[in-house]
């Protein structure tokens, strides 16, 4: 059986969990889970050093090899564990979502993770507003490039669903619900209709609501 280091609130893991989903493989048969990192503690003892020396979730064990890096381990699940080919793998579909997870991993997260941190992980009387707003309004940005792209395809790869849509659309969900929770402090989050259509794809025809976020785990 797998074992994935890491609370379920972690965009990270919630990466993970979606994309074992879509696998059709289940906790407590396939995989067990193991709530790890912020409050839960035990991701700085020297037994998950040693599987992980960044100290940060999630880590998957699966048998003797042990991964860090989300978008890793979702790529390692996709090419190691997708029985009923879930995933399409020409390669014009595989590295399109490759292309799209390096993008998640390298600018858009980078800059909402700005705002994200700023607003609640931050403490109130320590955060730099305008700095969250800055960030915000960047990622607005990089969101109308995204739609963009979305208007020529129903997915981020092409026709169909991969995981370089898992990490994109978990970005999607925390830049809506950052605005609905700090509206005064993100500033206007645009309505984007190609994002929109494509994050109602993914609820309706994924397992999206495995993970799905109603509210932000907001850190006093
Ligand atoms: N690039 C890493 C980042 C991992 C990361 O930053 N994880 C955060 C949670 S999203 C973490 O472990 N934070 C420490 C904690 O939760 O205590 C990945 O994609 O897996």
């Amino acid at each position: 059986m797998m074992r994935l280091w890491g609370r379920k609130s972690s965009i990270n893991v919630q990466k993970v969990l979606w994309c074992l989903a879509e696998l059709g493989l289940e906790e407590g048969k396939d995989f067990e889970q193991i709530d790890a990192g912020l409050h839960f503690g035990k991701n700085r003892t020297p037994e998950f050093l040693a599987l992980n020396p960044n100290g940060l979730v999630p880590t998957l064990e699966d048998g003797e090899l042990v991964l860090w890096e989300s978008n890793t381990i979702l790529r390692y699940l996709a090419h190691q564990h997708d029985q009923s080919k879930r995933f399409p793998t020409d390669i014009a579909s595989q590295y399109q979502s490759e292309k799209w997870m390096d993008w998640q991993v390298g600018t858009i997260w980078p800059t909402l993770r700005v705002a994200f941190l700023g607003l609640t992980r931050t403490p109130e009387n320590e955060r730099n507003y305008p700095g969250i707003q800055k960030a915000y309004e960047d990622t607005n940005q990089l969101m109308a490039l995204l739609d963009q792209q979305l208007a020529e395809h129903q997915y981020c790869s092409g026709n169909a669903f991969h995981i370089g849509d898992i990490p994109l659309a978990l970005c999607v969900n925390r830049w809506i619900l950052l605005n609905e929770a700090f509206p005064g402090q993100t500033g206007s989050r645009p309505t984007l209709h190609n994002i929109d259509a494509w994050m109602k794809r993914l609820k309706d025809g994924t397992h999206f609501s495995v993970v799905a976020e109603k509210e932000l785990n907001i850190v006093k």
